[in-house]
């Protein structure tokens, strides 16, 4: 079975291929996460006789297969999920491949996806439906040994962190991007911050939402309450015209596109509800990435497509930065250019604060072998040219970690 998978194997940058279970075992939800190396040992070594060197064969032989049976460590080893959360896990193992199957309480394997779904990977998607459930995680060969982990599925789970990739098969002395992901955290409706002086959500979340009664009109008109919810009172609104007659900007909306809680790096959209005067009015959206000294960057400039009430958006990407960061919708009456406080009678701005949460990024296990760059966000991972064993970079956030496994390609 391996020799099939040899070209494969060999070629720099393929993707593992998938392996086909035996019969009795090959079933749609249940993945094997293959292992390159000792299958590479052996086409080398197998010109020698395959095993011959002492250290390679340790990584398939009996007395390693032993020593993993005390070592097959899950991670995590427990977890609270939201209804269609997805978590990656690992196993501290390298001997063989694994194989990942959702089973019920008795450890029946539950083909069903009643309980969840798992990739080959070990990525495990949670039902839609809050419940208890069992992961397990075998090494193929080796029937007897395998770890089961409780998974509760509840609305109320708090966020959970994953990484991408879970699993890391790499070069000695070459670099890699990691990134994480912060699962199953929900949208947020912004209250009046009397910190900031503007809209805020404080949260973990997708998204933040300041809508129409927080925001509708400018300065006394409507009136906008609280006016004019710029970050510290920095800008006032221009008090010229009448509600929903002259320009105002509505109410803002900053969520994420993949559903993802914001983090630095990802995709963010911005919707801002207006009502325009004319065509030749202009939106445009700045952000921040430090809500509390913020320094303004224009993101767009965004044109009505005729007076009266619509919706105008744009996207960017989420810089790093503070714990809180904001965006500015500046809405101004034709003529002049941009500006985060333009000076126009009829001239609305509203910031929207929102938290990022932080992700850290550490070296795991006994002896580091690799070294992380740009340890916020996502990382840059270097496997030092030495480096001859397994190596953990851990992602860590609001308590929860997620390990990236790195195995070492000896050619
Ligand atoms: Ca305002
Ligand atoms: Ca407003």
């Amino acid at each position: 079975m391996k020799c099939d998978y040899f070209a494969a194997i060999l070629s720099p940058g393929a993707p593992l291929p998938k392996v086909t279970a035996p019969a009795e075992d090959n079933a749609a939800s249940r993945g094997w996460n293959m292992k390159r190396q000792p299958l590479f040992f052996c086409i080398v070594f197998g010109l020698f006789g395959c095993g011959r060197e002492g250290q390679l064969e340790d990584r398939t032989s009996a007395s390693a297969k032993a020593q993993a049976l005390g070592s097959l460590r899950v991670v995590p080893s427990a977890l609270r999920l939201q209804p269609n959360a997805k978590q990656t896990f690992t196993v501290d193992s390298n001997t063989e491949y694994h194989t990942w199957t959702v089973v019920d309480s008795t450890g029946t394997p539950d083909y069903s996806g009643g309980g969840g779904t798992v990739d080959y990977m070990g990525t495990y998607t949670a039902p839609p439906y809050p419940g208890t459930f069992y992961l397990r995680v075998g090494l193929a060969n080796t029937p007897n040994v395998s770890s089961t982990v409780p998974i509760v599925v509840a609305a109320s789970a708090p966020p959970s962190i994953s990484v991408n990739p879970a699993i890391l098969q790499m070069r000695r002395g070459n670099y890699q991007q990691l990134s994480a992901s912060i699962w199953g955290a929900a949208s947020e409706n912004a209250v009046y911050d009397a910190a900031f002086k503007a809209p805020a959500c404080s949260n973990v979340s997708k998204g933040c939402i300041a809508g129409s009664s927080l925001l509708s009109g400018r300065a006394n008109l409507g009136p906008e309450p609280n006016q004019p919810n710029t970050i510290n009172g920095s800008c006032a609104d221009g008090a010229s015209g009448d509600y929903h007659s002259r320009e105002s900007v509505d109410a803002v909306t900053v969520s994420t596109t993949d559903g993802d809680a914001f983090a630095p790096g990802k995709t963010v959209s911005v919707e801002v509800a207006v009502w325009a005067s004319s065509r030749a009015d202009r939106l445009e959206l700045y952000y921040a990435a430090d809500a509390s000294a913020p320094d303004w960057t224009l993101i767009t400039t965004l044109t009505p497509d005729a007076p009266g009430a619509q919706t105008l958006s744009a996207t960017y990407t989420l810089p790093s930065g503070g714990p809180k960061q904001a965006v500015r919708a500046n809405f101004r009456y034709e003529g002049g250019s941009a500006d985060p406080c333009t000076a126009g009678p009829y001239d609305d701005r509203d910031d929207v604060v929102f938290a990022v949460p932080s992700v850290t990024w550490r070296m795991a296990g006994d002896n580091p072998v690799g070294v992380l760059a740009f340890a916020s966000g996502n990382a840059t991972y270097y496997l030092a040219p030495y480096a001859q064993t397994l190596d953990y970079a851990e992602a860590q956030f609001a308590g929860s970690s997620a390990y990236v496994t790195i195995q070492v390609l000896w050619w």
